[in-house]
């Protein structure tokens, strides 16, 4: 698994152009998993391998992949994230000179594109690091809290107001799984689909408490079918995120140039300059463009 990989050539774009296309392959072979496709739990191994960085310690973020780790894999947050772990073991198999925190963060870069989502400028750099840099349980949003919770967590990593609601725009993709977070159900009726919907569907419907035995989660009034975290809820509820809830709700254009700018801010935390290959990050070819 670990171990030394001999270098004998230096990967260009093109060698990390066919990492994409062969996690595409793995992406859309999903058959019944959930709404058929691994995208959006590869977007959540990305974004959980890169939200444990703390700015004032320098430590966590993308760069050492601690998720494949003890006790980190095991942490609560990370619950059910072996799925998304096994998978891009399948595609370093084939790969094996890529490092782990390159591999995972180039996942969500495709899952995102891949599910028409923007362009997520992304560069390699990150290296393998050692269980000893694993990082405490907690660094990562608790679901059940508020608005002060996002605020210290997401500072924390050196985001802003703006950026924590539209990094949240993530969840109009994919859905809740009772057995990994307890929580039930999406958030969009498109959960393969990258849109501003979760903005809309925020404000446009009427949310109450679902009536059940698990954690506190809300539903839609009207079908009961879609869900929002207690976090979730506070970005129409916080006078400062309603702001930005409104308009990226207006405006998905906004939305897309606003998360792409953040999330690929998101997967370069925790890892120092030095390392990049380039100084200009990278856009990576859709499976679409290339067969234009
Ligand atoms: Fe999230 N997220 N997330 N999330 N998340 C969950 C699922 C996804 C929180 C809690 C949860 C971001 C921010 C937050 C995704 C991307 C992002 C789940 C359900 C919980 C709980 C897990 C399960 O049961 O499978 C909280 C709290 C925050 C606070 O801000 C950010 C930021 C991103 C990415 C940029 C994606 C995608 C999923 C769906 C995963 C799947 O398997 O379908």
């Amino acid at each position: 698994q670990s171990g030394k990989v001999a270098l004998n050539f230096t990967p260009t774009k093109e060698d990390y152009q066919k990492v994409y296309n062969k996690i595409v392959e793995f992406v859309e072979d999903a058959g019944d998993y959930d709404d058929g496709s691994y995208g959006p739990v590869l977007v959540r191994l990305a974004w959980h391998s890169s939200g444990t960085y703390d700015k004032e310690t320098k430590t966590g973020g993308s760069n050492y992949a601690t998720m494949r780790f003890e006790p980190e894999s095991t942490h609560g947050a990370n619950a059910g994230l072996n799925v998304a772990r096994d998978l891009m073991e399948k595609v370093k198999q084939e790969f094996p000179w890529i490092s782990y925190g390159d591999l995972w963060t180039l996942g969500g870069v495709c899952a995102i594109q891949e599910m028409s989502g923007p362009k997520i400028p992304w560069r390699p750099g990150r290296i393998d690091g050692f269980a000893a840099n694993a990082t405490p349980d907690g660094r990562l949003p608790d679901a059940t809290q508020g608005a002060d919770h996002l605020r210290n967590i997401f500072y924390r990593m050196g985001f802003n107001d703006q950026e924590i609601v539209a990094l949240s725009g993530a969840h109009a993709l994919g859905r809740c799984h009772a057995d990994r977070s307890g929580f039930e159900g999406p958030w969009t009726f498109s959960p393969t689909t990258l849109t501003n919907d979760y903005y809309k569907l925020l404000f446009d419907e009427k949310w109450v408490w679902k009536k059940w035995n698990g954690p506190k989660q809300l539903e839609d009034k009207k079908t009961r079918s879609l869900m929002m975290l207690p976090t979730d809820y506070v970005l129409i509820t916080d006078k400062s995120y309603k702001k930005f809830a409104r308009a990226y709700a207006d405006n998905q254009d906004l939305f897309f140039k606003d998360f792409s700018a953040a999330v690929s801010r998101l997967f370069e935390l925790g890892v120092p300059e030095s390392q990049w290959v380039t100084s200009e990050p990278w856009e990576m070819k859709t499976k679409e463009e290339q067969e234009a």
